[in-house]
């Protein structure tokens, strides 16, 4: 029918000015950041596994990147400017020690990020759902490794994770 075609059109047509408001709040929000807080800022994604901090001050924002084709390495974090990586709040962080991340480690109902050690490298594993660390398999995983991180040069506070890396 006619109608229905009309109401069709109308209801894309207000998602699209939804849309077009949207866009304009997320230009805004970047602008905000990029001359006001003066970072650039770059989302984790897929595809993008090899990154290097730059002289800039860095933010690099967490997304869910799971699976493991798609482990991503960031260089340079906290060399140079003030750099940081942002997960938001909820998350907290857990050694894993000995452990692997696929020994069915964390508590089931804790959104964790688990960390280890491997040689000069911080190596994260952080989990998209909460249950994710209790499988044996790391498919709900996103794998972070911080080149030249120790974690006792790390911070970790209000969702925003940063490395004190001055000599
Ligand atoms: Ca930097
Ligand atoms: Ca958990």
């Amino acid at each position: 029918m006619l109608s229905d075609a009309v109401s069709a059109f109308q209801e894309a047509r207000d998602l699209n000015d939804q849309l077009d408001a949207l866009t304009e709040a997320r230009d805004n929000a970047l602008a905000v950041i990029a001359n006001d807080y003066e970072f650039e800022l770059t989302v984790l994604a897929e595809g993008e596994t090899a990154l290097t901090a730059g002289e800039t001050n860095d933010l690099y924002v967490f997304d869910d990147v799971t699976g493991s084709d798609n482990a991503i390495t960031i260089a340079g974090l906290g060399d140079a400017g003030t750099d940081y990586l942002y997960f938001g709040e909820g998350y907290t962080a857990v050694a894993l020690g000995e452990g692997e991340i696929t020994d069915r480690v964390g508590s089931a109902s804790a959104l964790e990020i688990f960390w280890k050690q491997d040689g000069d490298n911080l190596v994260l594993y952080v989990e998209a759902d909460a249950t994710a660390g209790n499988s044996t398999s790391a498919a709900d995983i996103t794998e972070i490794t911080l080149t030249g991180v120790n974690v006792a040069d790390v911070d970790f506070s209000n969702g925003f994770l940063s490395v004190n890396n001055a000599a």
